[in-house]
């Protein structure tokens, strides 16, 4: 095997269809040499006493070994001088959090233009995704796009549907109101692999086509009040992108009224990243990522869905009977545990914190259930604050890990009362052939060896 980090046998054990060894080897380094393996060090130690104390004497001050107990043998890092101010001018994270990356699923596209690259959810805290981590997805590339070139037209389809058409430089865009708010970006097809079988090792790839920002524009219901439009008539606009996809999309004017929509340029308190839309994108909450246009170059309000590629070929969702759903744009209520998940390895019996991530694109999440044992028994888990519209909200619940095998679930629930499915109740409705809209629980199986594995529950 090329790979020495990666046990014998684990590739074996691994499901049949298994695309993604790369995925579940980074993983795998990742839990040696990462946090869990530091608490492990820290407890073994602590067993052995001050002489075992050796081992962290790279890190903490302890007694030299066999000297005098009040001279400590202190690390370069207490006494020595530390790295000047950065040059470069932008931080960067740890060198020892290299593992901690986008992946893009080997096999899944043929071109890395036309492709996705998943955000690592096993190793993210809060709620706010890193801009560097944000998942990626192209239909044609991404673009550096000059913003002092870079416009945005509002017009009608007729002549009556807007006043004044206009065509906004950034600068005019930026001293606009501006709005800030926090909230998910999922493509439809996250998920996806899954809708027949358990296809992919790893949180990373079931569950990472989404991510969360604090994104900071302006209501794109300003912009057409600035250009007279015609509301009565124009109940739909077409957002387009500037890149090579044709990226259209229609939304309904309902959402732009209720100024929910924004013309964003802001993520995470500097300017979008140009893999996520620089200089200016749409942000629609709870809707999926394709009509979140990137690279934003024009809106055009008309009276009827416009049917483009996007909307009457792809992101739809083949029925059982055959038939093809169309414009089923809101993401439902979904979850997701996230430690532990697949492709990690549990230290030993005992406490274990499991974390999760929770989302409805119908509003506020109201409750997460959390079971141990694949859905028999459930318990309620922490909801973090803070618990937003349209939001990942971030769940937690102690577990005692008695060395059984174990089947950890969550199943969310939202504010209009809804419930995340099982498998078995989602393919009753939707068959299997889907590809777009998954939104069914999750299930984890933590095996006697404290491996976890992806594994799915009717
Ligand atoms: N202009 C443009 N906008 C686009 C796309 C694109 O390829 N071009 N991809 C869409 C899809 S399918 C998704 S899921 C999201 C992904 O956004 P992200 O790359 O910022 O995560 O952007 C959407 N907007
Ligand atoms: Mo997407």
């Amino acid at each position: 095997m090329s790979d020495p980090t990666i046990p014998s046998g684990r590739l074996r054990k691994a499901p049949e269809n298994f695309l993604d060894r790369d995925g579940v080897g980074a993983v795998w380094r990742e839990a040696k040499a990462g946090r869990r393996d530091f608490i492990r060090k820290a407890f073994a130690t602590a067993a052995a006493g001050a002489a075992g104390g050796a081992a962290l004497a790279q890190s903490n001050p302890v007694p030299t070994e066999g000297g005098d107990p009040n001279i400590l043998n202190l690390p370069a890092h207490s006494t020595g001088l530390g790295q000047p101010v950065a040059t470069d001018g932008y931080g960067k994270p740890s060198q020892y959090e290299a593992n901690v990356q986008r992946r893009q699923s080997p096999g899944l596209t043929q071109t890395a233009q036309a492709s996705v690259s998943f955000a690592p959810l096993q190793s993210l805290f809060g709620i706010v995704t890193p801009s560097g981590l944000h998942f990626e997805r192209h239909h044609q590339g991404w673009w550096d796009v000059d913003p002092s070139k870079h416009r945005l037209m509002v017009n009608g389809s007729d002549e009556k549907m807007v006043k004044t058409p206009k065509v906004f430089t950034m600068d005019e865009i930026m001293r606009l109101p501006s709005v800030s708010r926090f909230h998910f970006i999922e493509c439809g097809a996250n998920s996806g692999m899954e809708w027949g079988n358990v296809a992919v090792p790893t949180v990373q790839y079931t569950h990472g086509m989404i991510s969360c920002s604090e994104f900071t524009g302006v209501p794109l219901k300003i912009l057409l009040d600035l250009c007279g439009v015609d509301t009565k008539r124009g109940r739909y606009i077409l957002a387009e992108g500037a890149d090579g996809s044709s990226m259209t999309r229609t939304i309904p004017m309902e959402m732009v009224e209720s100024g929910q929509v924004l013309v964003a340029y802001g993520q995470n308190g500097e300017m979008l990243r140009p893999e996520n839309g620089y200089p200016l994108r749409l942000v629609v909450p709870g809707v999926q990522g394709v009509s979140w246009v990137k690279y934003l170059r024009r809106i055009e309000v008309g009276d009827k869905p416009y049917a483009t590629k996007d909307e009457a070929v792809h992101y739809v969702d083949l029925m059982p009977g055959g038939l093809h759903r169309q414009y089923t744009s809101i993401q439902e209520c979904k979850s997701v545990v996230t430690t532990p998940s697949g492709g990690q390895v549990l230290l030993d019996k005992g406490f274990f914190n499991i974390s999760g991530l929770a989302w409805s694109g119908r509003g506020k999440i109201r409750r997460v259930d959390v079971s141990v044992d694949g859905g028999r028994n459930w318990r309620t888990a922490r909801l973090e604050t803070p618990v937003l519209d349209r939001s990942l909200t971030r769940f937690n619940i102690d577990w005692v890990w008695d060395g059984k095998p174990a089947l950890i679930q969550s199943r969310a629930i939202d504010e209009t009362g809804y419930v995340q499915p099982t498998y078995g109740e989602l393919r009753k409705v939707r068959g299997t052939r889907s590809i777009y809209h998954n939104h069914s629980i999750q299930t984890w199986l933590v095996q006697e060896s404290g491996e976890v594995k992806n594994v799915q529950l009717g």
